[in-house]
């Protein structure tokens, strides 16, 4: 049995990623922080708790990493964990730089050190390319990055560890690019579950308005089910390399509020407010990603669009 150890395993990611790997025979290994509330600390994890092994530590903390590592002795890790929330990386820049970057060449060297054999999965992000695009208007894998956030640079420059480190010490080291991807276990400060779980509340008379930033901005957004299999895919590769993750289609969050207004027969226009609040100081406008590469190695296919993903979501909130 194959031992996976998943930094991030209580986020988004990590709980499908946990998931995915049981279902496909490894034994799941999780880095947990020390929070002071415990008690719902790992309730994305619930259903499948008895089935991972979970240790405290912390990125930025370089002898965790190597106590954990030592102790299980994986065959590959996912670095998932992150400080994830790209405007609140405007507001904690040298903590999203210290966990996001430090943390990454924190556990390349446990790595390295340990056992460079260990094959290393980073979660990099669309954020990285910023508001650059190939003339057809798609980013792709050869794309110029230019990030406009503390978190989108903090990713740019642990994508390019990684890649320095599979150069320099021939080590397994694969680069997800991922635009994003959302699930009802999404963080609710989201702009998509944000929108999915008020637009609920205001169907059922709880609340009456949502206060949302930039209307106009477009993402490229998939769900979180497929992407974590798109992860395990390119692990499980002959040779490391950086693949693109996306849908291929782009949406604005105006988009994003009509079809889930509509699809509870409301109005978006009657019950959303823009607060300056909610704006980042600098915007990534557009982005639509071609994973043509990935498809082509792995034949990865999604099986949700952005309609059956926003469905779900809709009606988790519905049902809870
Ligand atoms: P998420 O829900 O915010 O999860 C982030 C995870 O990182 C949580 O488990 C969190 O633990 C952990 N973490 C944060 N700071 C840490 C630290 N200093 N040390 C150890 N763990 C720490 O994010 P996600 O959506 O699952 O995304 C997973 C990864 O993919 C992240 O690296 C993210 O940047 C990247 N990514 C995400 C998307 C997307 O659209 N979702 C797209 C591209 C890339 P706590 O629960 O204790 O906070
Ligand atoms: O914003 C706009 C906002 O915070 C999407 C992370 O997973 O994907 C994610 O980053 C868009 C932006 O995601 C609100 O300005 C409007 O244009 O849901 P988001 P993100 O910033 O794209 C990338 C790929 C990652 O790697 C990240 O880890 O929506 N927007 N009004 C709003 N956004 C939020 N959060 N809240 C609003 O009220």
């Amino acid at each position: 049995m194959k031992k996976a150890f998943i930094t991030g395993i209580s986020g988004q990611d990590g709980s499908y990623l946990a998931e995915n790997l049981i279902n496909h025979g490894y034994s799941v290994y999780g880095l947990i922080r020390r929070q002071s509330v415990s008690e719902n600390q790992t309730y994305r994890l619930n259903h499948i708790f008895d089935d991972v092994k979970l240790f405290y530590g912390d990125m930025t903390d370089l002898s965790s990493l190597f106590g954990i590592i030592k102790k299980v002795e994986p065959d590959i890790i996912f670095n998932l964990a992150a400080q994830s929330h790209v405007r609140i990386s405007f507001d904690m820049p040298i903590f999203t730089a210290q966990t996001n970057a430090i943390g990454m060449i924190n556990l390349l060297e446990a790595v390295r050190i340990i056992n460079h054999n260990i094959r290393v999965y980073q979660a990099s992000s669309s954020e990285m390319f910023g508001n650059n695009c190939d003339p057809d208007g798609f980013q792709r894998e050869t794309t110029t990055m230019n990030p406009v956030s503390p978190y989108g640079c903090s990713k740019l420059f642990a994508y390019n560890l990684c890649k320095n480190y599979r150069n320099s010490y021939d080590m397994f080291i694969t680069n997800g690019i991922l635009f994003n991807h959302e699930s009802p276990r999404r963080g609710e400060n989201f702009v998509t579950n944000k929108v999915a779980k008020i637009a609920v509340e205001i169907k059922k008379e709880k609340k009456n308005f949502l206060s949302l930033g930039n209307l106009k901005a477009t993402r490229d957004w998939g769900h979180a089910k497929d992407y974590v299999d798109a992860m395990r895919r390119i692990m499980e590769l002959d040779a490391p390399d950086d693949f693109v993750c996306a849908s291929g289609k782009s949406h604005s969050v105006k988009d994003l509020c009509k079809y889930v207004f509509e699809k509870l027969g409301m109005d978006y226009k009657s019950h959303i407010l823009v607060d300056e609040k909610y704006f980042r100081p600098e915007e990534l406008n557009d982005l639509k990603g071609d994973c043509s590469k990935l498809k082509k190695a792995t034949d990865w296919q999604p099986k949700y669009t952005f309609e059956s993903m926003l469905d779900e979501m809709v009606d988790y909130w519905m049902n809870k």
